[in-house]
């Protein structure tokens, strides 16, 4: 337990019907007799709301409030802790803050009550995690992925493939020390095999999880005018980006961010790709090569009403190292628009081919799903999926477990000295704790608190 007490402001900056002070810490009950007075006079009793309010160091009100105390342990970081609800202005909010720092607390560092949380046993380090997710999400997918994580499914999972790991290593430490008393390997190979298949098993969900979880960043590229803007704008179902039937309208890249079946997807429109003597031009398109150099898709577009030429090959060819949808636009301006047209290009990560009229929105249904498709490497996310690990770090422990226990499994079948085997199951075990917090350090601790705000 720590003998510091934190505050900070736990609302969002800006006006808001209430603003909340939260303070954690053994001085938190004390800190708020200071600075609250209840209307009715009487001690602060755990779990009730009360009415008063926050008073300056004369004991002159300085605004209306509620105050909550949550005694330890029954709190979010199992200390004490008190949140003050006042008028959501940002000086009320801050002149509370005030009068709590005044009164003994420290500015809290972002995540630090969830660090708290963690550090006193409340919630693991995937759980911890998962507060923050459940914050940012953008779509109800990645939103159902982080309350499932909170919820511990997978903290609980990674303790149990740990503890099925933890016989064998006794028992090969154990041999380590006093070697006379082998027991075959083999009696372990089962208990080890089938925490490799769990570990696989959670790495084969991982590339979804996470692509609903961070999303992805797809761009739109092609000749001038073939219809790219009017493509974002239908994929958003908003007026988005300039249309017009000039070539070169695009000239910036526009980013904005669509809900494509739960994956929140980063569309961004770029300048048609052409040589050009403007300079305002070139420096559009050398944006564009840039936006599809950094996107996780291309969204190769072709306008069906004219036959592709050198300079559509060009692009596509921009596009060869990425997974690429291509499509027709201008559809309804095709004779035949039911016939999707196959690929003029020996495309190597072609992913798809779809048919659209921009204009009208037809195809464009059809568009996300490819786009969904492509990005989760297969069919969606099916109802009541939520136990996908969704986290690159998480990912790249399990990848680290996984290989040292392929380790282990070979080693035991050649017979390699028992030092050896422990050595690699150690590391795979470890690798095991630093998903939940069992096997963490200072670093790695830092790195993941501080990407929340201050105040959660
Ligand atoms: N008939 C028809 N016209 C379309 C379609 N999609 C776009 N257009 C028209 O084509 C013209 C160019 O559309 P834009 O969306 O501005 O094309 P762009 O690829 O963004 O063009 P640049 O920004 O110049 O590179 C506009 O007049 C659009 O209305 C379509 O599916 N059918
Ligand atoms: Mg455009």
């Amino acid at each position: 337990m720590h003998d510091d007490t934190i505050a900070a402001i736990a609302t969002p900056p800006g006006e808001g019907g209430i603003g909340v002070v939260r303070l954690s810490g053994p001085q938190a009950y004390t800190i708020a007799q200071a600075v609250f007075r209840p209307l009715h006079p009487g001690p602060l009793r755990p779990h009730r709301l009360r009415y008063g309010y926050v008073v300056d160091a004369s004991g002159a009100p300085i605004d209306e409030a509620l105050c909550t105390y949550m005694r330890a342990p029954r709190s979010f970081t199992r200390e004490d802790v008190v949140e003050i609800s006042c008028h959501g202005g940002a000086l009320p909010v801050q002149m509370t803050l005030a009068r709590v720092l005044a009164a003994g607390a420290r500015l809290a560092r972002p995540g630090e009550f969830t660090l708290r949380a963690f550090l006193n046993g409340r919630i693991d380090l995937t759980q911890a995690e998962a507060t923050l997710d459940v914050i940012r999400a953008q779509t109800t997918a990645g939103l159902a992925l982080a309350q499932a994580q909170l919820g511990g499914w997978l903290a609980q999972e990674v303790r149990d493939l740990r503890a099925q790991l933890l016989e064998p290593l006794a028992y090969l430490t154990a041999l380590i020390d006093f070697p006379e008393d082998e027991v075959p390997h083999q009696e372990y190979l089962p208990a080890l095999q089938t925490s490799l298949e769990g570990v696989e098993r959670l790495l084969a969900g991982a590339a979804q999880g996470i692509v609903y979880r961070q999303g992805a960043r797809a761009a739109l590229v092609g000749r001038p005018n073939v219809g790219k803007s009017s493509l974002l704008n239908a994929l958003l179902r908003v007026q988005r980006a300039i249309v017009t039937p000039i070539p070169g309208t695009t000239r910036d890249t526009l980013e904005e961010t669509a809900n494509l079946d739960g994956i929140p997807v980063v569309l961004i429109d770029t300048a048609g790709i052409r040589e050009s003597h403007d300079p305002v031009e070139q420096l559009g398109v050398e944006r564009s090569r840039q936006a599809l150099a950094g996107a996780d898709l291309a969204l190769l577009v072709l306008d069906a009403t004219v036959p592709p030429g050198p300079a559509d090959r060009v692009i596509a060819e921009l596009t060869y190292d990425k997974p690429t949808i291509l499509i027709w636009n201008k559809q309804d301006v095709v004779h035949n628009p039911d016939l999707v047209a196959p690929s003029p290009f020996e495309h190597p990560h072609l992913l798809g081919v779809v048919a659209t009229t921009a204009t009208t929105g037809a195809g464009i249904d059809t568009l996300s799903h490819s786009i969904s498709r492509a990005l989760l490497g297969g069919a969606p996310l099916g109802a009541g999926a939520a136990h996908l690990v969704s986290s690159p770090r998480h990912r790249d422990a399990l990848q680290r477990a996984a290989d040292h226990l392929r380790a282990v499994l070979a080693s035991c079948a050649q017979g390699v000295t028992v030092d050896l085997v422990a050595g690699d199951l150690t590391v795979a075990l470890n690798a095991l704790g630093e998903i939940t917090g069992e096997a963490v350090g200072e670093d790695l601790l830092d790195t993941i608190f501080t990407r929340f705000c201050i105040g959660k």
